[in-house]
């Protein structure tokens, strides 16, 4: 049985990622940690308080716990990034490299996601293929680039098995993303269902590839096992699920929640991020490589996210 870590299990994707590996591994082999006190994160299985940027600390949890796979989700997100981007850069970066030599040294799996920022504005828009132009221009996109290349590099250089895909913007009813140009895609259900009413920080037509928690949680699964001789890419697979704009999410809120209205308030922040972003992704070798197939669509997920906030509030 694997023995797992997640480092920086307190944000958006650690915390459902956490309850789905142990479902699937067992409580006791999946260690939650994060550099803020979680009770929830500790209520199955063990949780450990960590800030990723100690590497004898982050050493001895491996050893501790004989760890053979880890996954790295301490992240600063684009817009936060954009505020202090030599923070982000060092967050971002330096939990990165812990993860690297600390994977290599003790022959450890390693995830850890990239994005749809790694991609820019000279990258092809429509069906962006997995292998093309990445100029990013945020520092998250600088950071997440810079990650793809060091995760290659540790596997053709030591032989560490690394493994990325690059995530949409993440849709989920339990945890709260934060600092993301995507989140008002989470935002407006949570605002549909308190206030009937939602203001939009990003245009009404800027496309970005979006992505319902549970399809993400199967990727990270479904990447980590796979054959590694099937594996042409490693760091790191598009992969796609649904694409719209503020727009197009809106009119399908209003078939769902009667009477719901969306006005706009602009982030120029977000605005130019958001537009220096692929519209859709081409997820053709996900599929090939290792099978990656999505199941959830704008309609279905839109659906299931009203349900389980309604559910919460009552
Ligand atoms: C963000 O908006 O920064 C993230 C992402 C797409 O990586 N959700």
């Amino acid at each position: 049985m694997k023995k797992i870590l997640i480092v920086g299990a307190g944000g958006q994707i650690g915390s459902e990622l956490t309850t789905y590996l142990r479902s699937i591994y067992g409580d006791a082999n999946v260690v939650a940690s994060d550099m803020r006190e979680s009770k929830a994160l500790g209520e199955a299985g063990p949780f450990e308080l960590l800030d990723a940027l100690d590497a004898k600390a982050y050493a001895g949890i491996v050893s501790k716990y004989k760890i053979d796979s880890i996954f790295n989700l301490v992240a600063l997100l684009s817009a936060t990034g954009e505020k202090i981007p030599q923070k982000a850069w060092e967050i971002n970066i330096g939990a990165l490299m812990n993860s690297l030599e600390i994977a290599r040294e003790n022959n450890c799996a390693l995830f850890t996601p990239s994005s749809i920022g790694a991609f820019g504005p000279s990258t092809p828009k429509d069906k962006t293929p997995q292998d093309t132009l990445m100029r990013p221009t945020t520092i998250y996109g600088v950071c997440k680039v810079t990650g793809e290349l060091l995760g290659d590099y540790y596997h053709t250089r030591f032989g560490v098995d690394t493994r990325s895909v690059r995530f949409p913007g993440l849709i989920s009813s339990l945890t709260l993303p934060g600092g993301g140009t995507t989140d008002y895609a989470v935002e407006i259900f949570y605002e549909a269902v308190k206030s009937g009413k939602f203001t939009c920080p990003v245009p009404s037509d800027v496309y970005m590839d979006m992505m319902y928690m549970p399809d993400a949680l199967r990727a990270c699964v479904e990447l980590m096992e796979a054959d590694p001789s099937k594996l042409v890419h490693r760091n790191s697979f598009n992969i796609a699920s649904m694409s719209f704009t503020p727009e197009i999410i809106c009119a399908e809120v209003k078939k769902l929640v009667p009477g719901f209205t969306m006005d706009y308030n602009v982030d120029p922040v977000k605005e130019s991020i958001a537009r220096s972003w692929p519209n859709s992704l081409d997820d053709t070798c996900a599929r090939e490589e290792w099978g990656w197939a999505p199941k959830w669509d704008l309609t279905s997920m839109s659906a299931d996210m009203l349900e389980k906030i309604k559910e919460k509030k009552a």
